[in-house]
């Protein structure tokens, strides 16, 4: 077998659910045009640092010397519960107890994926350190450096982006998550497969805030995932962390598998928090509760605002 198929056996084994190789060279033409257009048109809004080390994200060799090779991994986070039908306004949602519930997107109902997966890509560069002369780097990348993630996993063969602006494998649909090990190994890249989303527009229509625009930009001041974060505002609805509307609404996701790996850990009670409760949380608890949650990253003070948002929109 070929190291390259030997990598994609072992990241498999590793828990990812799909895998591919692309090289190191710079993300296509109409990526990095796409990308600057969206800067200069001020819809990146609150999120400064996707103005900086912008070399770097549309050229991935940046971030490591010698770079030859991107491999790039998907997690697939969907729940084997379905999402509670809860509607945006009026918000429904409650608790077992009958008290108002928060809605918290599925991937923050995991534990911080983004260790998760910088851990499973430590064993894969391992693995491709002992398959190698010993001497090869790499660069283990989730979300945390400048990277164009879904560009590199659309060359990397696993799939297409969607109007929802979110990256759809094709049996997977658009409920994974993806990461990267940049590597000085030379691999033989994978062929991009294609896809599109063939006249759909159901996730433009499912938006509840207008953020996924009709010209194919997505406009982050008024995306609610963003706004629980970083700017809160009576637009988030009930959400009291990050927003699913967009992905839920897409075929792809609701015909797609759902998550088969038992180690990432799924608390479903975090999809149904108490809003009253959270208002009133103390640190101690917080970091009991939501230590190795994503919420955890936002903070106790965001949350326990986003919280009395969530209340007051449901008055
Ligand atoms: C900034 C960011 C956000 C911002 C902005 C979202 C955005 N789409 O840009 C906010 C905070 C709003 C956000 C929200 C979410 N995010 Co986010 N986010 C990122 C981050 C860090 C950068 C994304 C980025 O580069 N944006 C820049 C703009 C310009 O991207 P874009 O509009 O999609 O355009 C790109 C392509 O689509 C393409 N493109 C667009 N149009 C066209 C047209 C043509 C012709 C071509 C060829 C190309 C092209 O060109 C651009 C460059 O590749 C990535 C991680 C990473 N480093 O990549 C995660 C990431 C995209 N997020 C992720 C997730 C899970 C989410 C949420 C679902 C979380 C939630 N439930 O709340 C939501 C979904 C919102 C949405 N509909 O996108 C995952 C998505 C996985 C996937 N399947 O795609 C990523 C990849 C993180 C990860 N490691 O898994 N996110
Ligand atoms: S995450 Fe929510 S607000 Fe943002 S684009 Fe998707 S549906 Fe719209
Ligand atoms: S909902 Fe439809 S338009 Fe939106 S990403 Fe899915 S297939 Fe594409």
């Amino acid at each position: 077998m070929s190291l390259e198929q030997d990598i994609k056996e072992k990241a498999l084994e590793l828990g990812f659910d799909a895998v591919g190789i692309t090289d190191a060279s710079p993300i296509g033409r109409e990526h990095a045009e796409h990308f600057q257009t969206w800067l200069q048109s001020g819809y990146a809004g609150p999120l400064a640092y996707m103005h900086r080390n912008l070399e770097k994200r549309l050229d991935p060799s940046r971030l490591l010397d010698g770079a030859r090779s991107v491999v790039v991994v998907a997690l697939n986070y969907k729940p084997s519960i379905p999402a509670a039908a809860v509607g945006w306004v009026p918000p429904t949602l409650l608790t077992d107890r009958g008290e108002p519930a928060a809605q918290v997107a599925q991937f923050a109902q995991y534990e911080d994926y983004h260790d998760f997966i910088k851990r499973l890509l430590r064993d894969l560069a391992d693995f491709l350190q002992s398959r190698t002369d010993g001497l090869q780097r790499f660069r283990r990348c989730v979300d945390s450096a400048p990277v164009a993630e879904k560009a590199l996993a659309m060359r990397a063969g696993l799939g297409f982006i969607g109007r929802n602006h979110l990256f759809i494998h094709p049996r997977l649909g658009p409920q994974i998550l993806l990461g990267e090990l940049i590597t000085t190994v030379a691999l033989k890249p994978d062929e991009p497969c294609g896809g599109d989303c063939a006249g759909c527009d159901l996730c433009l229509k499912a938006c509840p805030t207008g953020a996924l625009r009709s010209d194919g930009f997505l406009d982050v001041r008024q995306c609610i995932s963003c706004l629980t974060q970083y700017d809160p505002s009576p637009k988030i609805g009930n959400w009291l962390f990050g927003c699913d509307e967009c992905l839920l609404a897409c075929p792809h996701q609701q015909r797609a598998p759902v998550c088969a790996n038992r180690k990432f850990a799924h608390h479903v009670e975090r999809g149904r928090l108490n809003l009253r409760e959270l208002t009133e949380i103390t640190p101690e608890t917080f970091e009991a509760r939501f230590g190795d949650s994503p919420l955890h990253r936002a903070g106790l003070e965001a949350m326990k605002r986003n919280a009395k948002i969530c209340l007051r929109n449901r008055d």
